[in-house]
């Protein structure tokens, strides 16, 4: 009986080369794990961010491992996964820098208001009409990183280019030479003209950028949020943009996806991208090729490479 379940949207070539390295069982979402035999299954190949919880987990009595395609792994309920005994692994590392490049790249198409000038020179205004308004500058300004991990800490380092003062908030004091920290996410936001949401998502970070923390921004701050959607108070910054509170937002995330809040996409000062931090060519194969490479690890009974702690 076949031992690896693959649940998800993989595409058409991972589905190959997961078939060719495991032959799974494949299904496209958690719900469907009632449809098969999951007795024999020790290993899921997850990818995607459907909740994956205890009924799911009870229909595979021999589960063992999770290996998710993604490092957020807040779809899986982790104390039932603990409670059974079942391992976890994610994909760290090899889509930080890809998730990096995407959160400076909003940074820099918010404040420069790229989608709008483009539509200015498209629509025949800037023949007609003279040149485009004035936008931001973000070379030398202040931004603040909520959340100085991983992802946090390679946009900070790109934004150290841009001779940017950099603040943050982390749990504890990183003690970064040159970079501000703050041990109050209030007063992060206050102290910058921008501000990165890079936090890990889950039940502990749900609203963490509170409208508190959205007003604190003031009416000249950008937020950008390239994290989880759960991280952000998503009603609180909507209604900040809509009246202007805030000057704008870029987000790759949302409270639901895809089908966001239909109120984003009636706004003229927010950036949208349908979550694609990770999403380029490299950085994808190299994702499944790692999630691959942990369920050989558990297969073989070695050591898994990139286990949840
Ligand atoms: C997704 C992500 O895994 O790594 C993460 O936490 O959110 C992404 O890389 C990817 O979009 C596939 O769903």
């Amino acid at each position: 009986m076949r031992d690896v379940l693959a649940i998800g949207p993989f595409t058409s070539s991972e589905i190959a080369d997961l078939k060719a390295a495991f032959d799974p069982v494949l299904i496209q979402s958690p719900a469907h794990v009632a449809s098969i035999d999951g007795t024999a299954i020790t290993a899921v190949a997850y990818r995607g961010h459907a909740p994956f919880g205890p009924s799911e987990m009870d229909r595979l009595p021999a589960l063992k491992l999770i290996a998710n395609y993604g490092v957020g792994y807040d779809a899986i309920d982790m104390r039932a996964a603990q409670a059974r005994a079942i391992e976890v692994t994610n994909t760290p590392d090899v889509l930080t820098d890809d998730v990096a490049d995407l959160a400076v790249g909003m940074l820099l198409a918010q404040a420069r208001a790229m989608e709008d000038a483009s539509a200015w020179l498209r629509d025949g205004q800037w023949a007609k009409e003279g040149e485009f308004r004035l936008t931001r500058k973000v070379s030398g300004g202040r931004v603040g990183i909520l959340g100085l991990g991983r992802i946090g800490t390679e946009i900070a380092a790109r934004l150290a280019g841009f001779k940017m003062d950099i603040h943050y908030w982390a749990r504890a004091d990183k003690g970064v030479a040159g970079y501000t920290y703050h041990s109050d996410p209030v007063a992060l936001a206050r102290a910058v003209d921008y501000l990165i949401v890079a936090l890990v998502g889950g039940a502990e970070t749900a609203n963490f950028a509170s409208r508190a923390v959205i007003d604190a921004l003031g009416p000249t701050g950008i937020l950008i949020n390239i994290s989880r959607g759960s991280c952000v108070d998503e009603i609180a910054l909507i209604e900040a943009l809509e009246n202007r509170r805030i000057a704008g937002a870029a987000l790759d995330v949302f409270q639901e996806e895809p089908a966001i809040n239909p109120r984003l996409l009636a706004l003229d000062n927010v950036l949208l991208q349908p979550h694609h931090g990770s999403g380029t060519v490299e950085t994808r194969a190299a994702m499944a090729k790692l999630q691959r490479d942990n369920i050989h690890a558990h297969l073989a009974g070695q050591p898994l490479l990139t286990p949840v702690s």
